[in-house]
């Protein structure tokens, strides 16, 4: 019988070192990169170069950096089967981003929504990296000839805009990048703030009582989602169109739960908001405080952390590499 191999597909994701992460970050990325990690052949950086195009205090940036690596891991990633490694420590990252500046028009970038926001945001620095934000994720994920690329319902943009560069590109010369596919998550792609649920919610929120991030203790995971927003009635049931709140709050227990919708909403019928509340509080104290403490044994490790990270940059230095020396060689680079 003729022997097949199959090459497992590609995947590539990034999060930010910016702040404490939220449970927004968990179930829009990190939840979904956990799971596809058996079936796929996984890239996972830290996207440091993305975090400085909002000003960043460099001691902070630096122990942030480490602190994402220690929750990859917490959070299930296995350096054995994935390459985990920081974006800064690839220098062909820049390489390409400089290139694909040439295939990318600035008016697609100044109607990036990202964009629009982080500049309301961050009036007194718009720079350049800001704008160009996008440009340097598409860098990311066809340096890896990604397959497929699971992020939050609000990278779809950055995700659609890396795809028109591939293409371009690939039209131009000859078939070079592949073209990748955004997975999201079926529930719970944007979870909503707390307080205000028509809002993303977000490491860097105005108020900070309508976001739950990954290192709050269960006091203070309980007494904000008492304060959660429901609506008037009292039926637990999904129906995000008229009943955010409690929708969000149903996308946030399935996730932590593993249970469907369906099985949630069985589950709470007859059950008063209150309770609903501490139900879904509860679900999630259950999950992180586990992952605080794996995450803050492995921070004392740091000689295991660089471990991964060096071994993580050498396995993305040679596959991406490759990739950057293809692009120098079809667009008239002379190379020695
Ligand atoms: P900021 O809000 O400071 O811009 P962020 O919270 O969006 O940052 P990123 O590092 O930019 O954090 O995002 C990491 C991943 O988390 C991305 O895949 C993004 O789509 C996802 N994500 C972020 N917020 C949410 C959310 N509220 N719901 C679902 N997914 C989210
Ligand atoms: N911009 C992304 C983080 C990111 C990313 C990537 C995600 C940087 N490079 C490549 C997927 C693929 C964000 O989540 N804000």
């Amino acid at each position: 019988m003729e022997e097949t191999i199959q090459q497992k597909k590609r995947l590539y994701s990034a999060v930010q070192p910016t702040n404490a992460l939220t449970i927004g970050n968990y179930i829009g990325a990190i939840r979904n990169m956990v799971a596809m990690q058996d079936e796929y052949d996984c890239f996972f950086a830290v996207a440091n170069m993305h975090a400085i195009t909002v000003r960043q205090v460099p001691a902070q940036l630096r122990q942030k950096t480490l602190a994402l690596v220690a929750l990859y891991l917490a959070c299930g990633l296995d350096p054995e089967k994935c390459t985990i490694y920081v974006q800064s420590h690839v220098p062909c990252h820049a390489e390409l981003a400089w290139v694909l500046n040439t295939f990318t028009y600035v008016g697609e970038m100044e109607r990036m929504t990202q964009f629009k926001d982080k500049s309301a945001k961050h009036a007194d620095n718009i720079n350049m990296g800001l704008m160009d934000y996008p440009v340097l994720m598409a860098a990311d994920i066809l340096l890896y000839k990604s397959d497929v690329v699971p992020v939050g319902i609000d990278q779809r943009q950055h995700l659609e805009i890396t795809r028109d560069i591939a293409i371009r590109f690939n039209n131009i010369y000859s078939p070079t990048f592949v073209v990748p596919e955004g997975v999201y998550p079926k529930v719970g792609a944007k979870i909503g703030d707390l307080l205000d649920p028509s809002k993303k919610m977000s490491k860097s929120a105005e108020n900070p009582a309508g976001t739950i991030f990954m290192d709050d203790d269960k006091d203070v995971i309980m007494r904000k989602f008492r304060r959660a927003v429901t609506d008037s009635d009292s039926e637990v049931r999904y129906d995000p169109e008229n009943k955010p709140g409690v929708s969000n709050l149903l996308s946030i227990y399935t996730a932590f739960t593993g249970k469907s919708i369906e099985e949630a909403e069985r589950q709470f019928a007859g059950v008063g908001y209150g309770d609903f509340k501490t139900a879904v509080g509860e679900a999630v104290a259950a999950k992180l405080i586990p992952v605080q403490a794996e995450q803050a044994r492995l921070l004392a490790e740091k000689d295991y952390l660089n471990g991964i990270l060096k071994a993580g940059a050498e396995r993305a230095y040679k596959v991406a590499s490759a990739t950057l020396s293809k692009v120098y060689r079809k667009i008239g680079f002379y190379q020695l």
